[in-house]
């Protein structure tokens, strides 16, 4: 695994829909795109920390100085056994795991690109196909809610994941629950609650939701355990599982049922099948998580959820639901709430160059 140069980019790209969550509301996305080449390949991989800190703590103008100073120059010009042996030449830096995640998604799909084979197998995945089901933003009303989500269910969407907030909670999901009493049906809080919230929480056990998402703090996983005592409706971590590490107290101390593994957010492939495991060996299924990406993290997640654990539907849903025009030149379409796994070496996809050249706000060369 050679890594000679590198070229980082950022686009930002229009949404198709207005995104709200508990923390915001989002209408476009910026986007940095990491390209690593070597051997007369490439790897390309996408960055998920936003503009601001809003969901966890790490920015794009913190990536950005990161990679140009600090990780990039660790790994340019020289030559590793495989993607872990670059995870670990990152290793003794602390945090800022989507980042350090950049170059070992990059680093990943150039190495299964070398070597010639899907992502998803090389990480030891088996699947064709995955299940997928749609997060839908906070709407204007229980109406606006039910309409929503009557549009992705006849899609074929295999689970509908409603944002909430503290006020917003209980309408949207007994309307729905009302409107279609036998889909898979989830709700989101992004850390929107606290511990004196419990009874409000609870009243989420009557509609039969899967799982209630991050409910509690960023950085929590004590209070999320007590919570957990209090209801009936498993907890899914999603913010508050960094590692692998933080998986396993996280299911130890009972602060949860299922893990929602972001591969971005714990630090890339290597820690995100770590989670994986740990999560296997606890019997808590997980399910790939999404950060609204272009499809070339959304071609990453696709792989990732070919490991066996993954046995809830993600929310790696199709990527023209997002975007009018998408970064690389492959369609990712779910079909009936299955989304093929891209076929071809790494992660089955390319750049669309002329498209992302065109609207690029930064384009950079990198070399030893
Ligand atoms: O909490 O899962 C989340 C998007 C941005 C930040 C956090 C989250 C999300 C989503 C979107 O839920 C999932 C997607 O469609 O990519
Ligand atoms: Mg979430």
């Amino acid at each position: 695994l050679q890594i000679e140069s590198a070229e980082i980019l950022l686009v930002r790209l229009p949404l198709k829909f207005r995104f709200e969550t508990s923390f915001g509301v989002q209408t476009e996305k910026l986007i940095p795109l990491l390209v690593l080449r070597g051997g007369g390949l490439e790897g390309v991989s996408e960055g998920t920390m936003e503009f601001a800190p809003m969901y966890r703590e790490e920015t794009i103008a913190g990536a950005l100085h990161l990679l140009r100073e600090v990780f990039l120059p660790r790994v340019l010009g020289r030559t590793f056994a495989n993607p872990e042996a670059l995870h670990d030449a990152l290793g003794s830096f602390r945090g800022n795991r989507m980042a350090r995640a950049m170059v070992e998604m990059a680093a990943w799909d150039l190495w299964a690109r070398t070597l010639n084979v899907p992502l998803g197998t090389l990480l030891g995945g088996r699947k064709e196909q995955v299940e997928v089901g749609v997060s839908l933003g906070i709407q204007a009303d229980e109406a606006a809610t039910v309409d929503a989500v009557r549009r992705h269910v006849e899609q074929g969407y295999r689970r509908i994941k409603l944002k909430i907030k503290p006020g917003w909670d209980v309408q949207p999901v007994a309307a729905t629950r009302d409107a279609f009493p036998d889909i898979k049906l989830t709700v989101d809080a992004n850390s929107a609650y606290t511990l004196a919230d419990a009874g409000r929480l609870a009243a989420l056990d009557a509609y039969g939701l899967t799982y209630i998402e991050q409910p509690l703090a960023w950085d929590d996983l004590v209070d999320h355990a007590e919570l957990q005592r209090r209801l009936a409706t498993p907890l899914c971590l999603d913010e508050s599982v960094a590692s692998a590490q933080d998986a396993r107290k996280g299911l130890a101390l009972g602060a949860g049922g299922v893990i929602n593994v972001k591969v971005s957010r714990v630090g890339g492939h290597a820690e995100a099948r770590r989670v994986h495991d740990i999560a296997q060996a606890f019997g808590a299924p997980v399910w790939c998580g999404g950060m609204l990406e272009s499809g070339i993290g959304r071609a990453h997640n696709i792989h990732l959820s070919t490991l066996p654990n993954f046995t809830l539907p993600g929310d790696t849903s199709s990527a023209s639901r997002y975007w009018a025009q998408d970064v690389i030149n492959e369609p990712l379409e779910a079909h009936d709430g299955l989304m093929p796994v891209p076929q071809g070496p790494g992660t089955g996809v390319t750049l669309n160059r002329e498209f992302v050249e065109g609207v690029a706000e930064l384009q950079e060369e990198h070399r030893p």
